[in-house]
Order: C-alpha cells, then sequence, then structure tokens
C-alpha cells in the first residue's frame, strides 16, 4: 500500500508531472496495482433530473441560464421517471447511479423530492450520488438520512484559474460544501476539468487542493472539457491527450486509495487513449450514452472495449424480485402524490 498524504508540495507534483511519460505511467501503475485490482472497473451511470436555466455562470457549461447554447431546459423530473432511469442503468449493469441537478443549490421545498429519489433508487440495490450544488450542513445531514452514498461536488481548476471560469460561486464555497458532506458522512466526489485553456501548474494546483484535502475524496472525476458551442469556452483550443492521461497518472499518485474516475469527454477519446487512461490508473467510467446533456459512447461499445481489454466491472447489489416490487409500488404510490402537487410545481420558477 502506498502512504496516504496530505501535504503534497507544489514541487512534488510538478516534478511526477515532469517525468518522461514511460516512468510516470510506469509509477502510477505499480501505485495503482498496490492498492486496486489493475483489471476491475467502476461503472456509474448520469442522469440530469433538472436541466439548464442554471443561474451560475461556469464558462464551460451547456447549462447556465448566461450563454445561449440551445439546450432544452426541463424543470425537477417526476421520482417515477428516475427510478425507471435507474432501473434501465441497473440492467445495463452500472453499480451506482448518479443524479445532477442545474442548482446553485437546492432549495427547501426542492429537499424532499430529491430526499424521496434517493430512497427509491437505494432500495432498487444501487449506490446512489447526487451533484446538486452547493449544500447546506443541514442539507447535507438530510440527505446523509435518507442513505446518500456520494456527493459530487467538484473543486474545477486550480484557486488561481478559478475566477477566469466561474463568478458567481467561490472556491471557498465549495471547499465549505465539501466540509458539509463530509461532516455529515457521505462519501465524497470531487475533481476537476482539464482543457479549459489552463496551464499545467494549474493542474498541478487543482490535483494540489484534492490530494491536501482533510480526507481524500473517495472518487476523483477527472473530466476532459466538453466544447459546448455558445458558451466561452466552445472554441478553446485542444488539451494534449498525453497531458490528460499525465493528469490521470499524478491523481493516481497523489490519491492511492481513491477510486479516479475517467469522466467528460470519452465519446471524443479512440479505444486505445482510455486504454491508456486505465494504464495511468483511472478506475472508474461514466457509462451510458448520455452524459447529463452530451453525448457519451454506446454502452455496448464499452461492454465491448471492457471484453477485449479483460476489464471487470463491478455489479449493483442483487435484491429480491419482493423488494425490487416494493420499490416500483412505492414508486407509483409517489407518482400519484406528487400528481397532487404537479400544478404547484408546473408554476415552479425554472431559474433555480
Ligand atoms: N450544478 C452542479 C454543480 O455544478 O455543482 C452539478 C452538475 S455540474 C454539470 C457537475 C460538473 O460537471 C462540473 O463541476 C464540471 O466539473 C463538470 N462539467 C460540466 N460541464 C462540463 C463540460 N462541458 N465538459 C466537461 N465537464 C463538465
Ligand atoms: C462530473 O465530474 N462529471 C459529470 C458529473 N460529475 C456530474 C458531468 C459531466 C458533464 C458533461 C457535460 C454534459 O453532459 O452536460
Ligand atoms: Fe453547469 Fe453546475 Fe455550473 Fe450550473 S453550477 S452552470 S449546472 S456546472
Amino acid at each position: 500500500m502506498s502512504a496516504i498524504r496530505h501535504d503534497w508540495s507544489r514541487n512534488e507534483i510538478r516534478a511526477l508531472f515532469d517525468l518522461p511519460f514511460m516512468d510516470l505511467m510506469f509509477r502510477a501503475q505499480t501505485v495503482h496495482r498496490a492498492n486496486f485490482d489493475p483489471n476491475a472497473v467502476q461503472v456509474s451511470t448520469l442522469l440530469s433530473i433538472k436541466t439548464g436555466a442554471c443561474p451560475e455562470d461556469c464558462k464551460y457549461c451547456s447549462q447556465s441560464g448566461h450563454y445561449d447554447t440551445g439546450l432544452d431546459k426541463e424543470k425537477l423530473l417526476e421520482i417515477q421517471k428516475v427510478v425507471e432511469e435507474a432501473l434501465n442503468a441497473k440492467e445495463k449493469g452500472a453499480s451506482r447511479f448518479c443524479m445532477g441537478a442545474a442548482w446553485r443549490s437546492p432549495r427547501e421545498k426542492d429537499m424532499p423530492y430529491v430526499l424521496e429519489m434517493v430512497k427509491q433508487v437505494k432500495a432498487l440495490g444501487l449506490e446512489t450520488c447526487m451533484t446538486l450544488g452547493m449544500l447546506s450542513a443541514d442539507q447535507a445531514q438530510q440527505l446523509a438520512e435518507a442513505g446518500l452514498d456520494y456527493y459530487n461536488h467538484n473543486l474545477d481548476t486550480s484557486p488561481e484559474h478559478y475566477g477566469k471560469i466561474i463568478t458567481t460561486r467561490t472556491y471557498d464555497d465549495r471547499l465549505n460544501t465539501l466540509g458539509h458532506v463530509r461532516e455529515a458522512g457521505i462519501k465524497v466526489c470531487s475533481g476537476g476539468i482539464v482543457g479549459l485553456g489552463e496551464a499545467r501548474d494549474d493542474r498541478v494546483g487543482l490535483l494540489m487542493q484534492l490530494a491536501n484535502l482533510p480526507a481524500h475524496p473517495e472518487s476523483v472525476p477527472i473530466n476532459m472539457l466538453v466544447k459546448i458551442e455558445g458558451t466561452p469556452l466552445g472554441n478553446v483550443d485542444d488539451l494534449d491527450p498525453f497531458e490528460f492521461i499525465r493528469t490521470i497518472a499524478v491523481a493516481r499518485m497523489l490519491m492511492p486509495a481513491s477510486h479516479v474516475r475517467l469522466s467528460a469527454g470519452r465519446e471524443t477519446m479512440n479505444d486505445e487513449m482510455q486504454a491508456l487512461c486505465f494504464m495511468a490508473g483511472a478506475n472508474s467510467i461514466f457509462y451510458g450514452e448520455k452524459l447529463l446533456t452530451t453525448p457519451n459512447p454506446e454502452a455496448a461499445h464499452d461492454r465491448q472495449l471492457f471484453t477485449r481489454l479483460g476489464i471487470n466491472t463491478q455489479t449493483a447489489v442483487d435484491v429480491s424480485d419482493e423488494s425490487r416490487a416494493e420499490a416500483i409500488a412505492q414508486s407509483v404510490r409517489q407518482q400519484q402524490l406528487s400528481s397532487l402537487t404537479r400544478d404547484a410545481m408546473a408554476t415552479r420558477d425554472t431559474v433555480n
């Protein structure tokens, strides 16, 4: 096992990035093998439960209300629809279901719905993850009590580059939310995006922030920017693919026991590039044809790639037919309840 450290210096991390590619890959793979089965990859499926009209101004995002990206907005999905999508994901082989909302933070009146989603998805035997923006300590506690396994909230980039990407919430706001999630006993999923036009030192700075948190996130998504027309980053220069792989390798070395997720951007990566990302220590992916609003590789293609590489995936806990039937029945009851409130929901302000 490699030592778990929280005192990485900028120069140590720079030195890892500067290694010859083969040396970096060898060292990352060695750390990976000391901590994980090198042929196992965890798979999560994403669903956008509330899409678009987000009040935040993240310059990469299709869902920000600040840019015209031509995205169809959708209000909070019905609970039953979420349960159906979770069942589909489970049947295709996902072990975790991650629900994302384009909110600055959930409003109090949204909470009963998201808590019910957590309970019902969990009842299917899937691990649950949510990403709903900033959380108060109390909201994190409520999610923990509902049984939420993971909360995703990314630092996105280095503190130095951050102001060029988002102005409507601060780096400290993000760190506070991560603190509330950790405090509530929910597992932390936090990573960032590369290819935003940042310098290598910003990738160093992002990984340094993540690795020097009081506890490493259990899950570290590394997203390659998916360029969205209409956003300020829609035409940014491509990042060198080897630099993306290096970022994964360094994340693996700094956070040896965390799952590092090869996240957004796989749609434009060939199979060989993805294999190098797994070699560098990535051991999780988003699986299923859609991320939140943009395409992801076909599930059948991913299964074929895993077979070609001899990669195994963890599957969801097999729940009995009875508990599955109960989960569906409960969802139908909820649907009846929510139709009573649908009129009220329909008049909700779509912005947040
Ligand atoms: N609204 C919530 C928030 O930002 O906290 C949750 C959803 S948001 C889409 C989750 C993360 O997805 C962002 O923090 C960012 O790292 C990543 N992301 C969003 N748009 C992306 C894009 N176009 N390309 C790559 N990653 C993206
Ligand atoms: C994360 O780090 N990546 C996911 C998840 N957390 C929520 C989102 C990727 C979004 C990619 C662009 C889109 O589909 O809108
Ligand atoms: Fe997009 Fe999330 Fe930023 Fe909203 S907060 S613009 S959904 S990344």
